[in-house]
């Protein structure tokens, strides 16, 4: 693969740095070896922190993420069986017969996107559950089992006919967990999905008649594209085969999403990783890898929040062609201090993946409703402004079509965006700089072309633009974009002051950015708009010459604030006087994490169970809300200090008028995708009256003995307060 050539070359280099450094300490030092751009590098022992900044700041994006990188805005699409009987994780057992859409249309889907300002549609075709989307010819429990246009629908083949028709690229998401195919699956005993078969001889695309008997047998390829073998399991020989229908049947794919969510591990099935990804640059060499592979990072949340220092150069602990990639979750994950000896830099770009639906829910159901505008407005500034790309999930409802509210929030949403982005309050002016390269110009940084740039003279690490204006203009919004294409990632620090008719001011920005990483795109919010006609940006921390490729000043069309954890559906008044009457468990070690914290409607303390005891589930609290209510279902809002310790996946949920006699609602349930996503989960049942209840964890999301929340409430029926 080309990747793994470049990469190799890169090591070699390095190689070659590190003998240079071998001989150092000879009579005559040798001037060190200029590093070169490279899509990796890698840092040798001894080398300083000089050379390890310097070849960080020369590890380069590939062609593929380029592309991907200037699409910046995306959009996810879940409909799938899901989204006909609410629930976000089928189990697998579901009949083919529930996906049955009266008003598909695969068009309206890619318009909304389009008329958004999107730019590719990620398409879930296979979810966990298992149906496929698309007229496979590998198992009979897709599409054509369903009662949906006669069994001859393709969801895919409508998809990629509409992003062509409104020119949007197209991605496939096909989940490597498949509870249909699962061994244990009595609906479908001869399951592949762990069952122990061995490596054989596969020619992809296989022969479907002899998939099992003999899978050296391949079938005539697709129009313009070959065959492959790999050495498989059965399960991953149906997997390869699903990737090669997908990617050589719909037209050109751009990226190729690997989920590394499983709702149900007790089934072990190895992925072939390295036969997936050499299949796939076969087939879509321009596509990007997303998730569980070597292109494109998962931010590591999902409500829609990139790092407010978000490095895209990556340090790995080994060679990319070996390495796993395992979600990276922390917080800091390629600033100096994470450059160690042994580390591959690698060019590792986030994806923000984020849904419409309000509390993270992936697929429609009725009682789901989209995000406030504003926090709508507030993620594309945490994402695309935060150096990641935005891919934001749609919901179509089970009639096929996205319903009117998901619609509403997104065109209010994307109008803001547009209004906003619409002018560029910096054009016109005029930029100089402290410092430039000779070859880099200031004027580079407000040409709108991302292939040329304002750059530092050579060894300067620091640098100011000022930029003036004909006239003063009123701003709010601040864009930098450094020349990553050319130069890599490398600001570290900057400041945005104005002139104020005497001096210069510091530009204040909102609290939760910092000025820190610039990467492709970077969106700093000011408090409150500035009026001036000079603006300076300064950069104070670079690892080697810095770069802008752009600067931009806008004004947003209408002031979008942070939104807060709403912890009480909306009802702040409906826990006064509530009481916990009973409790197994809580840590009051410093009186910290006392049971009363979940009922407190404060979402930044927490219930928690004794750390150092009671070390075995289940745990329970019992809730006396002081008078009779009638309540239709709870919500559960795991902690928010981005802990995992305690979170709940699987519940039990009981009801008491009397607090002796129990009703049980909910024997065992389940917060699917609580992991990834930890939000406030709401989950309904009948409406009963209740005074008292008692919530009790049977699983924590990691098999801990730990319980943990920052808020338990309850539903109204009727959905309001009485
Ligand atoms: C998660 C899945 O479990 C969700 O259902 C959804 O598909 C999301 C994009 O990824 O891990």
């Amino acid at each position: 693969m080309k990747e793994m050539n470049v990469a190799r070359y890169g090591m070699q280099l390095t190689t070659a740095v590190a003998l240079m450094a071998a001989i150092a300490g000879c009579a005559t030092r040798p001037a060190p070896a200029p590093i070169p751009y490279s899509t990796m590098q890698v840092i040798s022992n001894g080398d300083s922190a000089d050379v390890i900044a310097d070849k960080a700041a020369h590890v380069l994006p590939r062609p593929n993420q380029t592309d991907w990188m200037r699409l910046e805005w995306t959009f996810f699409l879940h409909f799938g069986p899901n989204s006909f009987h609410g629930v976000e994780w089928g189990s697998g057992r579901e009949e083919p017969s529930l996906y049955n859409p009266t008003a598909f249309d695969a068009d309206q889907w890619v318009r909304a996107m389009k008329d958004a300002g999107g730019k590719m549609i990620v398409l879930v075709c296979k979810h966990h559950d298992g149906l496929c989307l698309w007229q496979t010819r590998y198992t009979p429990h897709s599409v054509a089992a369903s009662p949906w246009l006669d069994g001859k629908g393709d969801e895919v083949k409508a998809v990629a006919a509409a992003a062509k028709k409104y020119g949007l690229k197209l991605g496939v998401y096909l989940s490597p967990a498949d509870l249909y195919q699962l061994r244990t699956n009595p609906k479908n005993p001869g399951g592949y999905y762990g069952d122990n078969s061995s490596n054989v001889l596969s020619v992809i695309p296989t022969d479907p008649a002899s998939f099992k008997s003999d899978p050296s047998k391949g079938r005539k390829p697709a129009a313009g594209f070959g065959k492959y073998s790999y050495a498989v399991d059965d399960y991953n020989r149906y997997f390869l085969n699903q990737l090669y229908e997908l990617l050589t049947e719909y037209g050109p794919i751009q990226e190729v999403w690997f989920d590394g969510a499983n709702p149900d591990p007790s089934v072990h099935e190895t992925y072939d990783y390295n036969a997936w990804y050499d299949l796939i640059r076969h087939l879509q060499p321009d596509a990007v890898i997303m998730g569980k592979g070597p292109d494109v990072r998962w931010v590591g949340n999902e409500g829609g929040v990139g790092r407010t220092t978000e490095w895209s150069v990556v340090p790995l602990p080994m060679s990319p062609d070996a390495f796993r990639w395992p979600d990276m979750g922390g917080r800091d994950l390629g600033s100096r201090a994470r450059l160690r000896p042994g580390s591959y830099l690698w060019w590792f770009p986030a994806e923000i993946n984020v849904t419409i639906l309000a509390n993270g829910a992936w697929f429609w159901a009725p009682q789901k409703h989209p995000r406030s505008v504003s926090e709508l407005v507030d993620i594309y500034y945490r994402s695309i402004g935060r150096n990641g790309n935005l891919i934001l999930n749609l919901s179509p409802d089970n009639r096929g079509l996205i319903p009117d509210d998901e619609l509403e929030a997104l065109s209010k949403m994307s109008q803001i965006i547009k209004n906003t982005f619409a002018t560029d309050l910096a054009a016109g002016g005029k930029l100089v700089a402290d410092t430039s390269n000779k070859s880099h110009k200031p004027s580079y940084a407000l040409d709108k072309n991302l292939d040329t740039w304002w750059e530092t003279a050579p060894g300067k690490t620091n640098g100011t633009l000022t930029l003036s204006l004909p006239k003063a203009v009123t701003f709010d919004v601040v864009s930098l974009q450094e020349a990553v294409d050319h130069r890599g990632q490398r600001i570290e620090s900057f400041a945005i002051d104005y002139w104020n008719g005497s001096d210069w001011s510091v530009a204040e920005k909102i609290s939760s950015d910092t000025l820190t990483t610039v990467g492709h795109r970077r969106l700093i919010r000011l408090k409150s708009p500035v009026t001036s006609d000079q603006v300076r940006i300064r950069i104070t921390g670079s690892r080697m010459e810095p770069t802008l490729a752009e600067i931009g000043l806008f004004k947003q069309s209408v002031a979008a604030t942070s939104p807060t954890v709403s912890n009480r559906a909306g009802n702040n008044s409906w826990n006064a006087g509530w009481k916990v009457i009973a409790v197994d468990s809580q840590e009051t070690a410093g009186g910290t994490n006392v049971a009363f914290n979940a009922i407190d409607g404060n979402a930044s303390t927490i219930w928690q169970t004794r750390l150092n005891a009671d070390l075995s589930l289940p745990h329970f609290i019992t809730v006396d809300m002081g008078g009779s209510h009638r309540i239709a279902g709870f919500t559960y809002l795991p902690r928010q200090d981005g802990t995992a310790n305690g979170i709940v996946e699987n519940y039990r949920f009981e009801t008491s008028v009397d607090g002796t006699n129990w009703t049980t609602n909910i024997a065992s349930g389940t917060f699917a995708n609580i992991q990834n996503n930890p939000s406030l989960q709401q989950v309904t049942f009948a409406p009963v009256d209740a005074r008292f209840f008692r919530f009790t964890a049977l699983r924590e999301i990691n098999g801990n003995g730990w319980t943990s929340a920052a808020e338990i409430s309850v539903l109204p029926a009727g959905g309001k307060g009485d």
